[in-house]
């Protein structure tokens, strides 16, 4: 199976990349996890996204926040899908994140998911790859059963 490549700007970011990990745990997918920033260290990120597809991933994943370009830059250099993660931080609440990421120009798509959406990310990267993979394919949709379970467990154990 091909690997999900998950990179974050900062390890202020861990806790959300911390979602997507778990999910990805969950499903059996293998994946790579690096600190590169857009701005901090753009030529590690640059090598990263080039290399991607020889290096055996299928799907990436950015996450960022504030001027939140690294989902795009990573975008730039590969035609790999590319999911952006916009984080939220203290001052505009992940809005200039989420603004930041979503907005690409025509020409080099970035599918952006929620503020803090790690554990969407990873579902989404799941479900690019199963599409070529029936037995992924198979686990999500036994995943999605067990949600549904879940929430309907709590629908008759409610007592109010
Ligand atoms: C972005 O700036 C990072 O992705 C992080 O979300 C934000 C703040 O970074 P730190 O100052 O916490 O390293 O590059």
């Amino acid at each position: 199976m091909k690997k999900v490549g998950i990179i974050m700007g900062s390890d202020s970011d861990l806790p959300i990349i911390q979602k997507a990990t778990d999910t990805l745990k969950g499903l059996g997918i293998p994946y790579e996890v690096h600190i590169y920033s857009a701005h901090r260290t753009p030529e590690q990120a640059r090598d990263f996204a080039v290399n991607a597809r020889a290096n055996g991933f299928g799907v990436l994943i950015a996450a960022a926040g504030m001027a939140a370009h690294l989902a795009g830059a990573i975008a730039a250099n590969t035609t790999l899908p590319v999911i952006g993660i916009p984080c939220k931080s203290s001052v505009l609440d992940g809005m200039d994140a989420l603004l930041s990421t979503v907005m690409m120009p025509t020409g080099i798509p970035v599918a952006t998911v929620a503020i803090n959406g790690g554990g969407n990310a990873a579902l989404l990267a799941a479900q690019i790859l199963a599409v070529e993979d029936a037995e992924l394919a198979d686990k999500l949709d036994q995943k999605r059963a067990a949600d549904a379970a879940a929430v309907l467990a709590k629908d008759a154990a409610l007592d109010i």
